[in-house]
């Protein structure tokens, strides 16, 4: 009886233990990139580059959260783009990924990312100061691409699953 018990609790803590590795592994992440005054986005250590170098962002999962912080005196904002590339910007531009806030989803069928947290209106595709986030939609596939409203390839990145 005793013995059985014991192995009753053995199995338990092991379950548990189990069940918490489960749920910490799948747990959203929020990942968050910043502007800065050298007119860059950073991210865990990494910059993109005023030369068309992208900052990646590449350990990304289903589920997770994109925050953009813009804060300082100069003004940025996030838009998606089609590839990364120092082209014109009626080129390369697009709002196709990005299901924004008041948006009705059969509108964009290929979205890949879904703003959320709204507040009065979308920061998507304009400048602002603040934050805005980005939920990763079970539709991620492959690289999503972003530049700055303003400052265009000079402040370019690209968001990915992780491996
Ligand atoms: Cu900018």
């Amino acid at each position: 009886m005793r013995k059985s018990l014991k192995a009753f609790v053995v199995f338990w803590l092991a379950f548990g233990e189990t069940v918490m590795w489960v749920s910490t592994s799948s747990a959203a992440d929020t990942h968050v990139i910043q502007s800065t005054p050298q007119f860059t986005w950073t991210y865990n250590g990494q910059s993109s580059k005023p030369n068309g170098t992208p900052l990646i962002v590449d350990d990304l999962k289903i589920g997770d959260v994109v925050e953009f912080q813009i804060a300082g005196a100069v003004p940025h904002g996030v838009i998606t783009i089609k590839q990364v590339a120092n082209r014109p910007p009626a080129d390369n531009e697009t709002k196709d990924p990005v299901l924004a806030c008041g948006e009705d989803k059969s509108a964009k069928p290929n979205a890949v990312l879904r703003e959320i947290e709204c507040g009065a209106a979308s920061n998507f595709g304009i400048k602002f100061r603040g934050s805005m986030k980005l939920e990763v939609l079970d539709t991620f596939r492959g690289d999503t691409s972003f530049w700055c409203v303003v400052h265009k390839f000079g402040m370019t990145g690209t968001l990915r699953l992780r491996p």
